[in-house]
């Protein structure tokens, strides 16, 4: 305990550090690569020397953007079948084979179904498999499992969350893999079987009792959960004396037993570490970085160098640099996290206290972080939630500062999955964070970041969002290029026989990274077209139209963005039947029957899919509750989604639930409702939920502006939404927007922000928008030419037929006729599509509640 003590107050020291803003604030520009929709779940990317980016989806699918920045077609491999993708578990990294393409490997690591049953509480195994390229593609029958091949010796998930993490290769060609402990996260996980979960017991016959130790599976070698693994990449194997005398050895290698959890772990003691990142310049086989997500109090940064070799990174017994409270007994403090699900067992129980001996040399993290300003009275300085990425720069392109230097001090940039920034800091050649720098802002609302990667091609840092967005950050300090075009629809379907084909354009989202004047021009594929930023058009004729908008700059660049839209087919309706909003008591089940009716498509050919997300603080855990169901019968098709509250929540907990019900129609159209369940809390309904407050910063870029409402405050750190009321007749919703006015004038704008508890809060400020000189179709002249692009429709789609011919069957996507193209005249500008246009629309009955399309959020995190 003295050690902790030490260790504590010279931690303290080194967190005392400055907060710097951005001086190159502004200078950075965040360019859309691809959007593979919501629901398409990226999480995980690699570059390929040939200037492929490989992305792996959290359901298994991997795909591949060409050197030329368009999305390819189809699957470069689909492992759907065997990636366990319930709730918070999936595919979290890939990895190609340092000399790839030439060996044509690529490994992956993702929970594996041990049933057909997609109970997302199910006792499984993490893996970590490798594939073979063959012809621009891989196939599941290449399959290799290198971890976890057999039952038991994997990676243990005995909950629903973080069990995979990253993998990386070393300097010399071996394979870091790195794992969470696969216990609840909802509790003290001591290895007691919850009844609220139905297959906990499963976890001793699979794993062995030895192992059945909740969270305290990162603190034994005799599994691989907590750890960082090192591996022959071929075999699976530990790395040592016998096996690899050149090599540096595994620190607990066993020659007699090369693949047992001792001979391949190389650092234990972690709980979820999300990101590996090699110091490529550092003794064999590489210094890692990990990005390590904390249960309440820290999210951690963790270095391993070659020498730590071995190191207990201390969970769950420490957290950043003190004593994990709750798992000591008798010092617990009850808190909305982690007050025991049996108290009566914690009294008897203090495993932390019996490894003290073993915990006397723990790693403390260079870097620490929490959801709060203070935590145990200790002011933390940054505030996030979800360590989500790191990336170090090695590129030419950013200013100086960000650059390596020959004195060994490198730029570490860390990205936060919640809070949604990228901040960054340097480390010196010996790996220690130089406080007298400071943490410096980098990027703030860069989205729901899961993962930050270099490009080794450019040096830019790139990262994806669970929306689906790929994105390369650049330095557009003197840029010369394409604006960014960003282009969407109010629908993207309905049918002309039911009513005026009438669709309203919308622009916002674009702006030229120079701030240069720019204009639009809107083709509908009718043969009719407009310069307005925002136009809505009529069709006349049935059918699918290629709309297309193409926006200049002053200096002459643009960019162009493609969707489709429909004439000939309504979304299906989809309803679920009572209130928007019910409570509930923990381990109750409640029965939701959901309603789906289409213009087209016969019931018992439509299907549907029951989600649920389980909210808190400000961010979501996903989970899919049923298969798509078909054959419905006759007339109006309902579907039944219960049992599914008794297992999901403990009243200890401030959640929420938010159920989703999407139906489908033939032509892979779909809509999704959506109830709100809140729990039963003892005593008070909200469980103290504090009001939030709304708030928002404007600033005109060119001809857009720019509203960031990410200033608003919720004192419980609630994921809020946002809905915007622009004042020129138009309404967006999300945190930041880029909103362009028709004309001229002053616009009174609301923002209303709305926790999951429903407290809300609205902001309005008047904003004066200067409508910049030169962009004459979206200036005043705009307002007196009443729209002229109606009735403009004439020929080519006379001719085509009035059956439903949306491209894009496929039920899992909500995106608009597959891919869109981006064509851009800038030589060094590579964005080739950003589909934001999407099928999926909220019932007007959910609407009512929480305006607009929710993100499919999900943390595969905490
Ligand atoms: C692994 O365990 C699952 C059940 O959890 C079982 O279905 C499967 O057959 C087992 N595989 C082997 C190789 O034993
Ligand atoms: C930086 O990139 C160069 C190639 O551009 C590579 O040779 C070098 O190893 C990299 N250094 C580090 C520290 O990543
Ligand atoms: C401490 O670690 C050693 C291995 O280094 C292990 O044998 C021992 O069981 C551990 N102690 C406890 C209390 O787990
Ligand atoms: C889309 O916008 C058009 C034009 O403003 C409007 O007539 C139509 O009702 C809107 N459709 C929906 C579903 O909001
Ligand atoms: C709104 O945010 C701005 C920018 O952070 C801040 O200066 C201002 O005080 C905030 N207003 C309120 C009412 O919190
Ligand atoms: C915008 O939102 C306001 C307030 O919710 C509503 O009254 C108005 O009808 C909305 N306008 C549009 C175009 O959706
Ligand atoms: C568009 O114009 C071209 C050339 O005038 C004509 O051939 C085509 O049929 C028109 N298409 C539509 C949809 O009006
Ligand atoms: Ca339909």
């Amino acid at each position: 305990m003295q050690t902790f003590i030490f260790l504590s107050c010279l931690l303290l020291a080194a967190q005392g550090y400055n907060i710097l803003a951005n001086p190159d604030a502004g200078d950075f520009t965040v360019f859309p690569l691809v959007n593979l929709g919501t629901g398409a779940f990226p999480t995980c990317m690699a570059f390929s020397p040939d200037g492929r980016i490989f992305i792996g989806q959290k359901n298994g699918m991997i795909k591949v953007v060409d050197a030329n920045g368009n999305l390819q077609a189809g699957n470069w491999i689909d492992l759907s079948d065997r990636v366990n993708n319930a709730g918070d578990k999936g595919l979290t990294a890939i990895v190609l084979h340092p000399d790839f393409p030439k060996t044509p490997y690529l490994y992956a690591t993702y929970p594996i179904w041990q049933s057909d049953s997609h109970d997302l509480n199910r006792v499984t195994q993490g893996v970590v498999g490798r594939y073979t390229e063959n012809n621009g593609a891989s196939s599941p029958s290449t399959e290799l499992l290198i971890v976890g091949r057999v039952n038991g010796t994997g990676f243990p998930s005995c909950h629903n969350s973080h069990v995979t993490g990253d993998l990386v290769f070393g300097t010399d060609g071996t394979l870091f893999a790195s794992a969470g402990e696969g216990s609840h996260w909802d509790a003290v996980d001591d290895g007691t079987d919850f009844p609220f979960d139905p297959y906990d017991w499963q976890c001793a016959p699979f794993f062995g009792a030895i192992n059945d130790i909740g969270s305290f599976r990162a603190q034994h070698l005799t599994n691989i959960g907590g750890k960082v693994i090192r591996i022959d990449p071929l075999t699976g194997n530990g790395i040592g004396s016998t096996n690899f005398p050149n090599l540096v050895s595994n620190p607990f290698f066993d020659s007699q037993n090369p693949s047992s959890a001792a001979s391949v772990t190389w650092s234990y003691g972690h709980r979820n570490p999300w990101k590996l990142r090699l110091r490529a310049d550092s003794p064999a086989p590489g210094t890692l970085y990990i990005a390590e997500v904390g249960a309440k109090d820290y999210e951690e940064i963790n270095v391993v160098k070659a020498s730590d070799r071995g190191s207990n990174y201390g969970w769950p017994c420490q957290t950043a640099n003190r004593r994990q409270q709750p798992w000591f007994t008798n010092t617990a403090t009850p808190t909305e996290y982690y007050v025991p699900r049996y108290p009566t067992n914690q009294n008897t129980i203090d495993m932390c206290a019996a490894l003290q001996p073993n915990l006397t040399n723990t790693k403390i993290p260079i870097l620490y972080y929490s959801r709060s300003q203070y935590v145990y009275g200790e002011q933390i300085g940054i505030i996030g939630n979800c360590a989500s990425g790191l990336s170090f720069y090695n590129g030419s392109s950013y200013p100086s500062a960000y650059r390596m230097k020959s004195d060994g001090s490198r730029s570490l940039f860390i990205s936060d999955f919640g809070n949604q920034w990228i901040k960054v800091i340097r480390v010196d050649g010996n790996d220690q964070f130089i406080p007298s720098l400071g943490v410096q802002d980098f990027l703030d609302n860069v989205g729901t970041i899961l993962t930050m990667t270099p490009s080794p091609v450019d040096g830019d840092l790139y990262y994806i969002t669970e929306e689906g967005e790929i994105n390369r950050i650049r330095y557009t300090a003197g840029y010369v290029g394409a604006p960014i075009v960003v282009a969407s629809s109010n629908v993207t379907t309905l049918n002309m026989n039911n009513r005026a084909a009438n669709f309203q354009f919308s622009s916002d989202g674009t702006f030229d990274p120079a701030s240069l004047p720019i204009t639009f021009s809107w083709t509908f594929g009718d043969n009719s077209s407009s310069t307005l930023p925002n136009p809505s058009h009529t069709y006349t004729s049935s059918g699918v139209f290629t709309v297309t908008l193409t926006v200049t700059n002053s200096a002459g660049y643009f960019a162009t963005q493609s969707f489709k839209v429909a004439t000939n087919n309504d979304a299906p309706t989809a309803k679920i039947a009572g209130a928007q909003w019910f409570q509930f008591d923990s381990g109750q089940s409640v029965t939701l029957t959901a309603t789906f009716n289409d213009d087209i498509t016969p019931a018992n050919q439509l299907q549907w899919q029951w989600e649920y997300r389980l909210v808190h603080n400000n961010h979501y855990h996903p989970g899919v509750l049923t298969i798509p169901s078909v054959n419905l019968g006759t007339g109006s098709s309902s579907s039944t989604g219960g049992q599914v509250l008794s297992s999901l929540i403990s009243v200890y907990e401030r959640n929420t639930l938010e159920i989703y019900a999407t139906a489908y129609d033939a032509s892979g159209v779909s809509t999704r409702t959506k109830v709100i369940g809140v729990p039963n809390l003892p005593n008070n309904a909200n469980y103290g939920n504090t009001a939030p407050v709304a708030n928002f910063t404007t600033e005109q870029k060119g001809s857009s502006v720019y509203f960031d409402g990410g200033v608003s405050f919720d004192f419980d750190i609630d994921y809020l939404y946002y809905s915007w009321i622009w004042g020129d007749g138009t309404n967006g919703t999300g945190m930041v927007n880029h909103h362009t006015y028709s004309n001229s004038g002053t616009y009174v704008v609301s923002l209303t922000v709305v926790d999951p508890w429903q407290a809300t809060s609205t902001y309005t400020h008047s904003v004066d928008y200067v409508a910049p000189a030169g962009v004459t179709s979206s200036g005043a002249a705009s307002s007196s030419s009443p729209s002229s692009t109606n009735g403009g429709a004439t020929g080519d789609v006379a001719s085509s037929s009035t059956q439903a011919t949306q491209t894009n069957a496929n039920p899992t996507s909500s995106v608009a006729g597959g891919q869109t193209t981006q064509v851009d005249n800038d030589p060094q500008a590579t964005q080739s599509a950003t589909p934001t246009s999407s099928f999926v629309k909220e019932n007007s009955g959910s609407a009512a509640l929480l305006v607009g399309i929710v993100p499919l959020v999900a943390v595969l995190l905490m």
